[in-house]
């Protein structure tokens, strides 16, 4: 018998931990530690831990099915890139749209959007980045030039104060949350502002409970707050910003004022004030924040705001402070700096620009590629498959499950359902997978090698440990056969998972200087530009990434939510997610030591809220919205603020995107899944 450990990534969140595949005659059996890890140091939460469980799963895709006269039948790859060669080739570019994924390799996205843009010629590709950091991407680019986490993961340790808004780092990124825990402990103070009094709150020194969706008002008020006292940072404003009269206009305004943004956000206007204090005379601060923030029609509104905190204090290009954004699953930094995006190819270089896209025609040898146009993002395209049927007529979907993870789910089923032909390629059957007219079985990350790009930036090997189930194959090497296929087998030539990187270091400035030879076993952090470049921990030291390098003010006013509570709809409904589960669940519920923990839904309520409506903690309720109920056990819980209530949104069964609201951020067009109107009702027994 032989035992190997096989040193890898873990694929659940943006983090980036290292571990160990434990492998024995060539199966994984177990995750161990590797403590020479960087980011973890060998410590790992519970879905790491527990990240070989789902891997050899009896439900694993082991054979391309097509689907005949409504049932799935096996078929052979020939048989199913045969069909999905001829499907493709019979539609015009603007009628496809291919979703990429940030649970597969920066390789394999790079193959994604090239795919998409080569063979198809069509602008239309995107990923669920879309629903998560868009408005970041967005929102950080407007004031520092540039959309990404700004500071590691490890120099949070170094902080004095540390604002965490709407994120939930303990149970989100629980190997981020260590460093705050180090900051702590070397003194820093720790401000969290949630409406739930999660583990993460339980850590703070300040805990700002507030209502869902008036994060902007907050800010300004704190802004107003630190200006009256004159605690901003009066240097760093004249030599490395610009438009402060600007914000100053907007935020010094009477609606900001702290008993004003008391009356709004209910958060008591000495919390306000010692929040301000700490944050902008502190040694040196740094704000945390993530799906709070962004899930807003406000989302790029809310991370302007933190931005402008930040420079006003003057905590950007420091270690310890920095604006923070975490960033979500293993590899969506990647997937946006592959260019899985409708407006850019990788390295955000912009479509639009004709140079960029001469560029690309040059590298990838073909005489045109998907014309200089943004392409429809995921929400959009849901959008126009319900409402103008016939426009888009076929899809191809690695690695996503927009029948679980869409707002609204009636809309986004109706849409699908407007679709003349869907691929869908995955590890498991999906809710997705049931409406495709191909499925395509996908290696899991244990079973390829490939590279994935973490919150901080830092680019790390995943390396194979095992053969995939059956006849699964790494997406890499499907989207390489099919493209042949159809004709494009000089483009996509690789014969490797590093063939593959050697292209995009050659294409992508902030990556040229990365090669796999150079990413064990600490990763590089991008922007790297040459071999002997050491990468770059800490963006915007001297300067800002704007055209002038200097950071832009950029004010907001605040407003509120799509959808407010009324008289029919009296509560604010809220998502999110649970440590012991991840997303759709596809992996997570098929790992015994995760799903027992947490096996089934809940919505919970404010103890108050549920003895005026007659409720008993895990009573089942019926919870509604304008879009849809789900019944649903409440769990009654101080933890809560009154008036706000929380769903989970793993659970098929309880499915919280049945009730959320299908309104987009104006620019970044990332859905309100963190508040809309709803009401609970008791179920009558009949
Ligand atoms: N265990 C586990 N870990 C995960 C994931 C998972 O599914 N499971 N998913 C990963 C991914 S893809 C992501 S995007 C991240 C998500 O990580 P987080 O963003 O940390 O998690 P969420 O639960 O979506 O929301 C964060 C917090 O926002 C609060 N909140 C709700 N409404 C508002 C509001 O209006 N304003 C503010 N400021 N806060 C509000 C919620 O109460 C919640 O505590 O986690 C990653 N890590
Ligand atoms: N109500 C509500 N809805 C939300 C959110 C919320 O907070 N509230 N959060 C949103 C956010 S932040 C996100 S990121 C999305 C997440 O939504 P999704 O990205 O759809 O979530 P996952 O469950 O991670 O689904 C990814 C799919 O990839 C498959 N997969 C895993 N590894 C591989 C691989 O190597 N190859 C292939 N081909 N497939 C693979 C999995 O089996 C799974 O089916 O949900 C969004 N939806
Ligand atoms: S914190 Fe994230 S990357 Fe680290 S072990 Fe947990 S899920 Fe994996
Ligand atoms: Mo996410």
């Amino acid at each position: 018998m032989e035992i190997k450990y096989i040193s890898t990534t873990c694929p659940y969140c943006g983090t980036g931990c290292g571990f160990n595949l434990v492998v024995r005659d060539g199966r994984v059996f177990d995750v161990g530690h590797w403590q020479r890890a960087p980011v973890n140091g060998g410590k790992l939460c519970p879905k790491g831990r527990y990240a070989h469980e789902f891997i050899n799963s009896p439900d694993r895709l082991t054979k391309p099915l097509i689907k005949k006269d409504g049932t799935f039948v096996e078929a052979t790859w020939d048989d199913a890139y045969g069909l999905i060669a001829e499907k493709f080739g019979s539609y015009k570019p603007a009628e496809m749209v291919c979703l990429s994924s940030a649970r597969t390799s920066n390789e394999e996205n790079y193959l994604m959007q090239k795919f998409a843009r080569v063979v198809l010629k069509t602008p239309n590709i995107d990923h669920c980045a879309r629903l998560c950091h868009s408005s970041t991407v967005a929102g950080l680019a407007a004031v520092f030039g540039s959309g990404a986490m700004t500071n590691s993961i490890l120099d949070i340790a170094d902080s004095r104060c540390i604002f965490v808004l709407g994120s939930n780092t303990f149970e989100q990124h629980p190997l981020i949350a260590r460093s705050i825990v180090r900051a702590r402990q070397n003194g820093a103070k720790v401000i969290v502002a949630d409406p739930r009094y999660t583990p993460t709150a339980q850590q703070a020194d300040l805990y700002m409970p507030f209502v869902s969706g008036t994060d902007v008002a907050v800010l300004n008020g704190l802004m107003q707050e630190i200006i009256r006292n004159g605690w901003e940072d009066r240097e760093f404003l004249k030599r490395r910003t610009k438009d402060f009269e600007d914000l100053k206009e907007v935020v010094m305004k009477e609606d900001y004022s702290l008993e004003n943004v008391a009356k709004t956000s209910r958060i008591p206007a000495e919390s306000l004030k010692q929040a301000a204090e700490w944050i902008a005379t502190a040694d040196v601060a740094a704000l945390i924040y993530s799906m709070g923030v962004t899930q807003h029609t406000t989302g790029v509104d809310n991370v302007k705001s933190t931005a402008n905190l930040m420079m006003l204090t003057g905590n950007v290009g420091r270690p310890g402070g920095g604006v923070n954004p975490l960033r979500d699953q293993n590899n969506m930094q990647g997937a946006c700096d592959m260019g899985a995006l409708p407006d850019v190819y990788s390295g955000y270089q912009k479509v639009t620009d004709e140079a960029a896209r001469q560029k690309m025609i040059d590298a990838w040898g073909v005489d045109d590629i998907a014309d200089g146009r943004v392409g429809y993002t995921i929400t959009e395209t849901i959008n126009v498959l319900a409402e103008n049927p016939g426009e888009i007529k076929a899809m191809y979907i690695m690695g996503e499950n927009p029948m679980l993870f869409g707002p609204d789910l009636n809309h986004v089923e109706a849409a699908l359902g407007n679709l003349e032909f869907l691929v869908v390629q995955d590890i498991f059957m999906t809710e997705t997978g049931e409406l495709a007219d191909v499925v395509l079985p996908a290696a899991c990350y244990a079973e390829k090698d490939g590279t994935q790009t973490n919150t901080e930036r830092r680019v790390q090997r995943w390396k194979k440990a095992q053969d995939p189930p059956g006849e699964a194959k790494e997406d890499w090497r499907i989207i390489c056969e099919l493209a042949a296929t159809m004709g494009y087998a000089n483009q996509f030539p690789y014969q490797s998972a590093e063939e593959v990187f050697t292209e995009i270091g050659a294409v992508t400035p902030s990556y040229h200087g990365i090669s796999y030879a150079r990413l064990d076993p600490d990763g590089l952090h991008w922007p790297c530009p040459t071999g002997e470049h050491p990468g770059t921990a800490i963006l915007h030291r001297e300067t800002f990434a704007t055209p002038d390098g200097l950071g832009v003010f950029s004010p907001v006013e605040w407003k509120p939510a799509a959808e407010v509570p009324d008289a029919g709809y009296p509560f604010v409904l809220t998502t999110g997610q649970v440590i012991w589960q991840w997303y759709t669940g596809t992996m997570t519920r098929r790992s015994w030591s995760l799903e027992r923990e947490a096996p089934i839904g809940w919505i919970e309520i404010n103890s108050e809220d549920a003895k005026a409506l007659g409720i008993k903690d895990n009573e089942v309720v019926r919870a509604s919205t304008r879009r849809g109920s789900v019944d649903i056990p409440a769990r009654v819980t101080d933890e809560i603020i009154k008036g706000v209530m929380f769903i989970p949104f793993h659970y098929k069964e309880h499915p919280a995107n049945r009730l959320t609201h299908n309104v987009l951020d104006p620019i970044a067009k990332i859905p309100e899944f963190k508040a809309c109107a709803v009401k609970v009702e008791k179920i009558e027994e009949v």
